[in-house]
């Protein structure tokens, strides 16, 4: 089972227990983050924790760390699960108080967890594609914080994985917005559009990469709401997330897209993906 981290202090991950009166565990009251680990090393860390930092400010929890200390921790974590490639998992809560809906004091200290999870890269997915459903976007109007509460993207990828589909694609009316657990791209005559980042999707990290990748490699961009018929009509569509990374989407609700296999526009970016990885973390053997 390997160790975890608990407020700071790295202990056996079968010691790592929940108290019935945390607010994570009733209340779904706090944010987390995954962080990918490629050759033992952590891709993108500097932007996960900027965002863990921002998640949990959005909504008043104050982190007992700085942004370094927790890299600090979690690589100290990283390195005594001898973790390859894989995942860190890391959330705080507003910690351990007796129910009620109103915060507690600001003596409660946050809790604070982190895990590994060992997971190697979806080879298979990435190289033939994946097949989505489409479902109406039920979720808040927060989506832009890493919440803890996950029911309306439970709820919707439950559905797809019930339809034999790895995503589900969510759209308010027309419009598209995000994936169940990841950010959605269409292409259409050469030119990449996903949605803006704003308060009805997570900015994902990935994302982030992505736009900055057809940035530098003059691969027309742009960020805009853009609807279920554009999906339909689109040249190629693909989805990302920190473990999905540059992921082809060949079939939406049964309909075979286009082609039926990965375009041409998300094979290179999942060449310039692999490349950027390869900078950060070394050479990946698959
Ligand atoms: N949108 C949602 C709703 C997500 O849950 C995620 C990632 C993304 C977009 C993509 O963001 P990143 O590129 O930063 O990963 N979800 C994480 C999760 O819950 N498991 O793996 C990734």
């Amino acid at each position: 089972m390997g160790f975890a981290l608990l407020n700071g202090e790295i202990i056996e991950r079968s010691e790592a227990k929940v108290d019935v009166e945390d607010r994570g565990y009733q209340f779904g009251d706090g944010v987390y983050e995954v962080i990918r680990v490629y050759n033992g090393k952590l891709f993108t860390a500097a932007e996960h924790l900027k965002r863990f930092s921002k998640s949990a400010e959005s909504i008043g929890i104050s982190l007992q760390f700085s942004s370094k200390q927790l890299l600090e921790m979690v690589e100290e974590l990283l390195k005594k699960n001898n973790l390859e490639t894989g995942n860190i998992y890391m959330q705080v809560t507003r910690g351990i108080a007796p129910r009620n809906h109103v915060f507690p004091a600001s003596n409660v200290t946050p809790t604070l967890v982190a895990y590994t999870i060992k997971s190697s890269r979806p080879i298979d997915n990435l190289k033939s594609g994946v097949k989505a459903i489409l479902t109406e976007d039920i979720r808040w109007l927060r989506c832009d914080i890493k919440s803890l509460n996950l029911l309306g993207n439970l709820l919707a990828k439950q559905k797809a994985s019930e339809k034999g589909c790895f995503e589900a694609i969510q759209h308010r009316g027309q419009d598209v917005t995000e994936g169940s657990s990841s950010n959605i791209f269409i292409v259409k005559d050469g030119t990449v559009i996903t949605h803006e980042s704003n308060n009805l999707i997570l900015k994902g990290i990935t994302k982030d990469v992505i736009l900055d990748l057809c940035r530098k490699n003059n691969i027309p961009v742009i960020e805009r709401t853009f609807s279920l018929t554009e999906l339909d009509d689109a040249d190629e569509v693909f989805l990302s997330s920190t473990t999905a990374e540059v992921m082809p989407v060949i079939e939406i609700n049964g309909k075979i897209m286009k082609a039926g296999v990965p375009g041409k526009v998300t094979r290179k970016l999942q060449d310039l993906f692999q490349k950027e990885i390869e900078k950060q973390c070394g050479v990946l053997v698959s």
